[in-house]
This record gives C-alpha cells, structure tokens and sequence, in this order.
C-alpha cells in the first residue's frame, strides 16, 4: 500500500535533510517534487493543489525552526495536511436504533463486492455482532453462489431464497424477515454490478434502498483504476447517496491516488480497504496511520494492534522493555516464535513496518512448522542459566543440548546465530522507534500535531 508514493517521498525529504535552513528555494523545490509524486500517484488534481498550497503557507509561516530540521518540519506538515485530506478522524460505522441495521453494498462489476461483503460480515462478527448475509445479484448465474460458498466458509448465516424468489425485493424482503427472527442484528445486501452506470441498475438500487431504508450505502471502488474508481463513487453518490466507501486490491500496485483522492471528490469517508483475495485482508481506514505510510514512517500502529491480538499486552509491555534494554533471552526468543505463529505472516507485518535494514535479517527469521518444533525443543534442552545466557554455551554444551534434543551441534549453532540475528534485530527496532518517537514528541511540542506513534 503506497509504496511507491512512499519511496518518491522519501527521496525528496532525503535531499532536504542535507539542508540546514528551510528557505523559500529549498521549500520550493521539495514541494514541486511533492507535487510531481502525487501526480504520478494519480492523486485528483485539484486535491494536490490544495495539499501544496496549504503546506507551502503553513511552513513559511512557522517561526521557530530551531529543534526540527527542514524535512522533519515539512515531513511533520505534510502529515498533518494528509490527514486532513483523508479525513480527519476515522469513520465508524453507523447502526439502526432498531435492528437490524441494513447494509447495501454496492458498485461497478468486479470492484469486490461480493468478496468485500464477506470480509465485512467477518469483521462484523468478530467486533461483536451478528451479521446475516444475502445476495441480490440475480442476473450473473454464479453470482449468489458465490457469496453461499464465502458465507459457509467465513461461518456466516445466509438467506438463500426460496424457488419462487427471483427478483431482489422478494428476496431482501425474506431475508430482512428472517434476520428479525434470528435475531441477527445487520443485514448485508450484496447487490449486482454493471460495466457502467446505467439506468436500469441505479432504478433498482434505489428501489431496495427505499424498501431497505439502509443505514450505510457503501461504494466499493477498485483502487486499481485509480481516478475512474473516484469518478464513478462520485456519480454513485449523486444518484445514491453513498455513505462511506470500500477501497479494494489495495495489496496490487495500485497508486494510491483514489486513497488520497476520494475523500475530497465525493465528500465520503473511506471506511475500510481490501487488502487481498482473503476473508481477513480487510482494514479498517485510519487517516493518520495512512499518512504516516504515506511518508514512509511504516504503519507502526496497525503492527501493535496485530502483536496485541497475539500477545497478550502485559507479556507484550514486558518483551518491549526487554528489547530496549537488550535482555532478551532465549528464553523469550523461543515464546516470540510461538507467538508469531500466531500473528500471521511475517511478510504481512514487515509491509508495516518502518523502512530500515533490519528488514533482511527479520526475513531470515521466519520459521516454518518444522523448524520451529526442533528450536522449541533445542531451547527447551538448555539449562536455565544457558537460556539467560547463551555466551556460555560452548562446544561441549552445544554437544550435550543436541543430544538432548535429538538434534545435530549444527542446528544448534544455527539456532544460535538465528537468535543473535534477533538480537540485533530488535535493538535497531527499538533504536528506530525511539528515534521516531521522539521526533513525534518534539514535533508535537511545536505544534504539528501527532505522528501517529505509539509512546515508546
Ligand atoms: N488482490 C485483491 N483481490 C481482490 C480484492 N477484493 C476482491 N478481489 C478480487 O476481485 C475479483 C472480483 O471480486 P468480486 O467480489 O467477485 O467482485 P464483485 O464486485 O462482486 O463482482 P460482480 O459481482 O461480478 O460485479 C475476485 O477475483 C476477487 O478475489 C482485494 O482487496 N485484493
Ligand atoms: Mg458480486
């Protein structure tokens, strides 16, 4: 997500930190290199505008620049402008005062409706409601299939309709009927999709979202097509009256611009992004952690909540004290493997990381089933003392600990150098979030709002 953009970004900030002054040549030149990257991000043109406007009169106007050099002082504006752009602060859900709340779900063919309605209705669950789920898309045969197979598969109850029920009132009529019964409290219309807006298919939403009386209409757009996924959820919202959008194919190349665009256009909150063909590559959209991504300061955030579902937060706040304070033992080294397991894939967590170094030897890590089994046991063959510390395993105690857990003096040693690596790892991790943090605060003190950090 945003990579690209990101990697422009940081080249220009780059060739500010060489300056020790911000002047209105230097301010210039990195805001005309701003602006190129947004352009080629395909960023709506007039929001770009505004962005560069708004920046260049904020920074000439700032007095002191004493503790922040150039870039920090732009970086820190930028951020600040960007979060305005995507929406100042995240937007919620809404629910009916009388259940259940019905959500439409709407947009061009093949933007991710029906893929994006499953993942909605999972997050849902997960948050604590009890979603059900129907398809209206009665012209593409497959089209209901679809969804009864996502519907089976993410566990969700689904209104299949009966033999007779052929039109999307009968069958929204049915399926609001039945989720009153079961005491489901959302209702998710997956509605059909057309090449282009047409007539026929806008009559037909309006009809449901007449009968449905839905608290949220939401647009899916494919962030692959960048500003026509911005035209088409404006023209859907002056024919509809969309309430918030779902930007989809996030994880492809897509440019960003439609993230950055869409707000400003349509007037209409992006709500979540879709981040893959899975049920559970689905975000909800934060506007600070995005313009923090965007300026490449990684999505430290969105890292703590994933650890934090996996960690609990007290084992959490302790192995964060021991990674700063480089008392990481084996011990914990065997426990943070487990519990990644647990976190997902480590490629998907790296994506939001800050960009440093320390990304290869963190790839390096990743273990599989198999090679975990036999760490575990290695670990667990080691004396307490040598779990503290493992400077005093020598040869004749690596021996002994390969015997013991039915392993070679090779594994051993390489286990050894895995956990030096992690090391290493995550003193640099705790060196570059306390360098972030502290720019946070001292840009905070300015004045320039919050960088969106965790209190490191
Ligand atoms: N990579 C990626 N693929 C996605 C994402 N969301 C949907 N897709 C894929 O996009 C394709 C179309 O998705 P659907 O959910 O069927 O789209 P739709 O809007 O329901 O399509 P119609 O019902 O034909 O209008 C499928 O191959 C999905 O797997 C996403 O966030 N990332
Ligand atoms: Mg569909």
């Amino acid at each position: 997500m945003f990579d690209n953009l990101s990697d422009k970004l940081q080249r220009v900030f780059k060739n500010l930190r060489g300056e020790g002054r911000l002047t209105a040549e230097n301010m210039d030149a990195a805001l005309r290199e701003v602006r190129v990257a947004l352009l080629e991000a395909d960023v709506n043109f007039k929001v770009v505008k505004q962005l560069i406007e708004s920046v260049k009169t904020r920074a000439m106007g700032q007095q002191v620049l004493a503790s922040l050099s150039p870039s920090q002082q732009v970086i820190g504006i930028i951020h600040e402008e960007l979060i305005k752009i995507l929406g100042s602060h995240e937007a919620k859900l809404r629910f009916a005062n009388e259940p259940p709340s019905v959500f439409m779900i709407v947009g061009l063919q093949g933007s991710g409706k029906t893929t994006s309605t499953g993942k909605l209705a999972r997050w849902l669950a997960k948050n604590g409601n009890r979603p059900e789920l129907v398809s209206v898309d009665v012209y593409r045969p497959a089209a209901r299939k679809q969804l009864s197979i996502l519907a089976r598969d993410i566990k969700i109850p689904i209104y299949e309709g009966t033999a007779e029920e052929t039109k999307p009132l009968d069958l929204v009529r049915s399926a609001r009927r039945e989720a009153v019964n079961n005491s489901r409290d959302v209702l998710l219309v997956d509605t059909a999709g057309r090449l282009h807006i047409d007539e026929e298919l806008m009559t037909e939403l309006k009809q449901l979202k007449e009968l449905l009386n839905p608290v949220e209409i939401l647009f899916v757009a494919d962030a692959m097509t960048g500003q026509d996924a911005v035209k088409s959820a404006e023209e859907f919202h002056k024919q509809l009256g969309i309430t918030g959008v779902i930007l989809t194919k996030m994880d492809g190349d897509a440019r960003g611009g439609a993230a950055l665009s869409i707000r400003s256009v349509t007037g209409q909150p992006l709500k979540f992004v879709g981040t893959g063909e899975k049920t559970d590559a689905f975000e909800q959209f934060h506007p600070d952690r995005a313009a923090s991504r965007i300026l490449g300061m990684g999505d430290i955030l969105s890292f703590v909540e994933t650890a934090q579902e996996a960690f609990d937060s007290k084992q959490q706040e302790e192995m964060q004290r021991k990674f700063i304070e480089n008392e990481f033992s084996l011990e914990d080294f065997r426990d943070q493997l487990k519990s990644l397991r647990k976190l997902g894939s480590l490629e998907s967590i790296l994506k939001m990381m800050p960009k440093t170094g320390m990304m290869k030897d963190l790839q390096n890590l990743q273990p599989d089933e198999s090679e975990l089994t036999r760490i575990v046991a290695i670990i667990d063959s080691m004396t307490p003392k040598e779990r503290e510390n493992h400077m005093m395993i020598n040869g004749s105690r690596r021996r002994r600990i390969a015997r013991g857990s039915g392993t070679t003096v090779n594994d051993v040693n390489n286990l050894l150098k895995q956990y030096g690596q992690a090391r290493k790892m995550m003193k640099s991790l705790s060196g570059s979030l306390g360098n972030m943090g502290s720019i946070g605060k001292r840009l905070g003190r300015m004045g320039l709002g919050k960088m969106g950090l965790p209190g490191f």
